[in-house]
């Protein structure tokens, strides 16, 4: 649009100015026109009009100039005239211009002195008058008295009015045509051409036709499609070539790594990309406080960790909330960027909402009413009908953002969490031909609990829309599946785990959550440990057992009940004062909350009781380290760690856990688990603790401390086969084997 108002622009310029001095040159021709009408008409009166009133003035007839003058009141517009005496003395007068008398007329002076008319215009009220006063002689050529003939000159002014008024509109309907003609050829010879183009474009590239390309010119457009159609060519055979290699090299039973998920994906999507939805984005763009610097970093979510390698391996479109106060600078004109930002390896596509949205949907429905309804932790959930009324804007705000994404046909797609409950449905009316997948991160409750929801009713249906729900234990699958039968009107198959609602199905099956074990050991070990040592040094950890916890800062996470057991641990067995260091990373997380904000302040002060409890001059039992670390950050902690504490008072899954076994190639140290995190079905080989009791908490850390060497290796050689074998590349393999499957089925 504003390239044709640059070639429109100057193209109106130049009409409009010719237009303009064309009407000024017009309007003038047309003033002087009437206006010497209007003289030759008033000579022609005065000169008829001048015998009579000669002899009107020489008898002194009174009555005869009445009936002169009175002739002038029945005549068209404001006419009229006037009788003076060789004075200037009025002596008859046109009623209508009666007011005429008491106007200073000097010119009638010099009509006598001269012996010569005077004409000109006048003002006359508000009126602009044309006078034509000529002198009457008698015989002696002596001037007797002078006649004086009014005219309105308005009419003309309107006649002019008017004239300009038709060039206006004559300009207004040029300008029209000539916009209307420039778009229609610019949408002939360009919008419509390459509008094919585009389209056969992306049909033939995925080859769902064959047909040539469908530009006829063979100008420059012409070259252009012929580009356009070796390109696409290229890309048609690399796809098939692609998808035929990766199935032959999926027969191949092997490790569940990056390139065996690639090979899955083209082999099993083949043309059709993969769409994840999430609330959280992958890589936000902060500025530094400090330097006021644009920099990109990974937010602390386990999600994010989970589904960031599945990308990076078989490529898609990763949409998300763009949260970050600089994530605006980065996009392009569809709010798109490739990531990761220094190796564009997928694509991120950003979705804003304003403050009162997020404050709404994220903070008000899904965290403070969604989050804790799911964990059993004893936070009393808090639905507001106006955060609901965000949560469904919200939503739809998402499902166009998708919609407007999805290539023709057959789309999967691959919804995140209790943020995007209603999405299934909203994406399945319009494209009913979309698989669609959710993944339930956090735990599912029992119908009872499940119910308190005053919209649960919508929450059900909107879920339902999927054909595949996941969640990471078999335990929520079953709530889950009972909560639909118990709250919905729906047909529960205990064989197949599936509900069945307005004919339509949805499978419900357990994918436990991992994490990436192959890209976590790229950095050379050599610099990893030089890492772990430098933060020993600087931590002054020399010599001291080292207990280790990586968290957002959440009230499921236990963070308390620890800080209570280490504080028990130091009570019962003192024997460990001054040689056991507990470093707790804490991102702080949700902090708008009241419940998160407070949490932290309850945090600071328990963890400075503890450490003012206990501490001496060279020794602190807990150092507690308030940020936001980079996974590359962290993974010298878990180095360091002789035992890691994950102490959930409830958790979907806990990947802190497999991260920390991930790392322990050493098969040193030992990890303590809640027994109420998914991770704990899987690990059986931690020291499971239920983190309410306090007494067993610190026991076990005693356990964790004490527990020989060879045992350690046993239990952490057991539990790091099961962290890789079922790595998240084998949980995003088996949810999409499980996809397609049902696509199959479904056709
Ligand atoms: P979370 O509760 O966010 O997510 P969790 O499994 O505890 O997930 O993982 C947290 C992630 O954040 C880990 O990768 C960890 O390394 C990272 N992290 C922790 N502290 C950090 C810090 N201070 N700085 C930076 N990063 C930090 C939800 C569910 C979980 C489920 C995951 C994945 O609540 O139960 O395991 O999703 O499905």
């Amino acid at each position: 649009m504003k390239r044709i108002l640059i070639f429109l622009l100057p193209i109106l310029i130049i009409v409009a100015v010719v237009f303009t001095v064309f009407g000024i040159i017009q309007v003038k021709i047309e003033q002087e026109k009437l206006m010497d009408e209007l003289y030759r008409k008033a000579k022609s009166v005065a000169e008829t009009t001048e015998v009579s009133v000669q002899h009107i003035i020489k008898d002194n007839d009174k009555k005869a100039a009445r009936r002169l003058v009175d002739s002038f009141q029945k005549r068209e517009r404001l006419q009229g005239c006037v009788l003076y005496d060789q004075h200037g003395k009025v002596l008859a007068i046109t009623e209508r211009i009666a007011e005429w008398q008491a106007k200073d007329k000097a010119y009638l002076q010099q009509v006598v002195e001269n012996r010569q008319v005077e004409a000109g215009m006048q003002k006359f009220k508000d009126l602009s008058i044309y006078s034509y006063a000529i002198p009457v002689m008698d015989d002696s050529e002596k001037v007797i008295g002078v006649v004086e003939l009014i005219y309105d000159t308005s009419y003309v002014y309107t006649r002019l009015a008017e004239l300009w008024r038709n060039i206006s509109v004559t300009l207004s309907i040029i300008v029209l045509l000539i916009i209307i003609i420039v778009l229609l050829i610019q949408r002939q010879i360009f919008v419509v051409p390459v509008k094919k183009l585009t389209e056969w474009f992306h049909l033939y590239q995925k080859g769902e036709i064959d047909d040539k390309h469908p530009i006829k010119d063979s100008g420059e457009l012409g070259k252009l499609a012929s580009e356009v159609e070796q390109v696409a060519l290229s890309l048609r055979v690399a796809r098939k070539t692609i998808a035929g290699e990766a199935q032959a090299r999926l027969k191949v039973d092997e490790q569940w790594t990056e390139t065996k998920l690639r090979d899955l994906v083209l082999a099993k999507l083949g043309e059709n990309a993969l769409f994840v939805v999430s609330n959280r984005e992958p890589y936000m763009h902060v500025l530094d406080e400090i330097t006021g610097q644009a920099k990109w970093t990974r937010p602390a979510s386990g999600v994010v960790t989970a589904l960031d390698p599945v990308l990076r391996a078989c490529g898609g479109t990763w949409v998300a909330h763009g949260s970050g106060n600089a994530d605006k600078k980065f996009v392009n004109s569809k709010n798109k960027l490739g990531v990761p930002p220094d190796d564009n390896r997928y694509i991120l596509k950003r979705v804003w909402l304003t403050k009162l949205e997020e404050e709404g949907y994220y903070y008000g429905f899904a965290n403070e009413g969604l989050w804790p309804l799911c964990h059993v932790t004893h936070t009393r959930p808090v639905f507001r009908e106006e955060d609901w009324e965000m949560y469904q804007k919200v939503n739809q705000k998402f499902a166009d953002s998708i919609l407007e994404e999805l290539p023709a046909k057959n789309p999967f797609v691959f919804i995140q969490d209790y943020h995007f409950t209603l999405l299934p449905r909203m994406i399945k009316e319009s494209r009913p031909d979309a698989t669609i997948a959710l993944f339930w991160h956090i735990p599912w409750p029992n119908p009872e609990v499940f119910s308190i929801c005053p919209y649960y009713q919508e929450i059900l249906d909107g879920m339902l829309g999927c054909d595949l729900i996941g969640f990471h234990v078999q335990f929520h699958c079953n709530n889950f599946l009972e909560t639909a039968n118990r709250l919905i009107e729906s047909r529960v198959d205990t064989e197949k785990f599936s509900i069945v609602r307005a004919g339509r199905e949805t499978v419900i099956k357990p994918f436990p959550i991992s994490v990436d074990t192959v890209n976590s050991k790229k950095e050379g070990q050599e610099s990893l440990n030089q890492k772990a040592e430098k933060i020993r040094i600087e931590l002054e950890l020399t010599d001291k057992i080292i207990g280790l916890g990586v968290e957002r800062i959440d009230y499921t996470k236990g963070l308390i009940e620890r800080v209570q057991a280490i504080d028990r641990f130091f009570e019962k067995y003192p024997q460990y004062k001054g040689k056991v260091v507990f470093v707790q990373l804490a991102a702080p997380s949700r902090t708008h909350i009241k419940r998160y904000h407070d949490l932290m302040g309850e945090i600071d002060e328990l963890i400075e009781k503890t450490n003012w409890k206990y501490s001496d001059t060279n020794w602190q039992p807990i150092i507690y380290l308030k940020r936001h670390f980079s996974p590359e950050e962290i993974l010298p902690y878990y180095k360091l760690a002789d035992f890691c504490v994950v102490s959930s008072l409830h958790d979907g899954m806990n990947l802190v856990a497999k991260e920390f076994v991930s790392a322990k190639d050493d098969l040193r140290g030992s990890l303590i688990l809640s027994r109420f995190t998914g991770a704990a079905k899987e690990l059986e080989q931690a020291i499971q603790i239920n983190p309410y009791s306090i007494e067993e908490f610190a026991a076990a850390i005693k356990q964790a401390i004490e527990m020989p060497r060879e045992e350690q290796a046993r239990r952490m050689a057991i539990m790091r086969k099961i962290v890789q074998e079922n790595n998240v590349y084998k949980w995003a393999g088996s949810i999409i084997t499980e996809l397609t499957a049902l696509k199959k089925e479904k056709a």
